[in-house]
């Protein structure tokens, strides 16, 4: 399974890079307001679900595109691309990202960036992969020796807590704070050590089943912000897991604070 998935994904990534060698051409539709998708998400995802149909036919498959396709004791979940603004955008963070669970448990995560020609993999206790070289998370513990992620889905949705004064109190006592735009991509980074933690808000599963896997077995820790699973994946933190207690402290407290002009 682990050669079909590096398979299927890199032959995805490929799909994806044709598309956007005639982005000007690539049509764009709009879910809502701001919330795209383009010929290649759905190009890519029934690639996707065409081939792992041909492969495996009694697993089930959850895409972003096109919802649930029933199926048993194995699931792959699949974003065919993370990332969507940046694509047509013609920005290098997008990505692929396909994880299986066997019996609901994550065994299998796949995050592939095409342009960048990266593709991190991980296989559960088995350790996480770029390009086929082990990968670990950082050692830094200080915040303000750190770069981190985070990102700004939340602001599409009019929620009534967002992630803006979570960046205003953590910006400042960070080395540096990143937007990259793909969360599957966030949690390889911190995977892979070239930051030390990533954190959003309301983000869907397929846009972090793969990355969570490979962010763990790169021996960081991946919850919610009180470092539970429980509020996956509205609220997500990962860590290198030296910075998890302080990072956790921090976005707990603002975050149950009461909005502004509340009573
Ligand atoms: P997408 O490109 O697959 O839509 C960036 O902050 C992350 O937020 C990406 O993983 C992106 O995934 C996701 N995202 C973008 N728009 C969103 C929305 N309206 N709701 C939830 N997540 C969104
Ligand atoms: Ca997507």
């Amino acid at each position: 399974m682990y050669n079909f998935l590096k398979q299927l994904i890199t032959e995805a990534g490929d799909i994806a890079l044709a598309h956007k060698a005639r982005l000007a051409d690539v049509q764009v539709t709009r879910k809502s307001e701001k919330d795209l998708v383009t010929e290649a998400d759905v190009a890519v995802e029934n690639f996707l679900i065409e081939h792992i149909q041909q492969q495996y036919p009694d697993h089930a498959i959850v895409g972003e595109e096109s919802g649930s396709h029933a199926g048993a004791d194995y699931r792959w979940i699949i974003d065919p691309i993370d990332g969507t603004t940046s694509f047509v955008h013609d920005l290098p963070f997008f990505s692929i990202s396909i994880a299986l669970e066997k019996s609901g448990e994550p065994f299998l995560g796949a995050v592939y960036a095409p342009v960048l020609g990266e593709l991190f993999m991980a296989e559960k206790g088995k350790g996480a992969t770029l390009n086929g070289n082990p990968i670990r998370v950082s050692d830094r513990s200080v915040l303000s020796d750190c770069v981190m992620t985070t990102g700004l889905a939340c602001l599409r949705q009019n929620l009534e807590r967002n992630n803006l004064p979570l960046m205003a109190a953590l910006a400042p006592k960070l080395r540096g704070l990143r937007i990259l735009g793909s969360a599957a991509m966030d949690l390889c980074y911190v995977a892979c050590g070239r930051t030390d933690a990533s954190w959003e808000l309301n983000l869907n599963i397929h846009d972090i089943a793969a990355g969570m896997l490979i962010a763990t077995e790169a021996g960081g820790t991946v919850t919610d912000f009180s470092g539970q699973p429980e509020g996956l994946p509205k609220q997500i933190l990962a860590t290198n897991g030296i910075v998890f207690s302080e990072m956790s402290n921090i976005l707990s407290t603002i975050h149950n604070q009461p909005p502004e002009n509340s009573p």
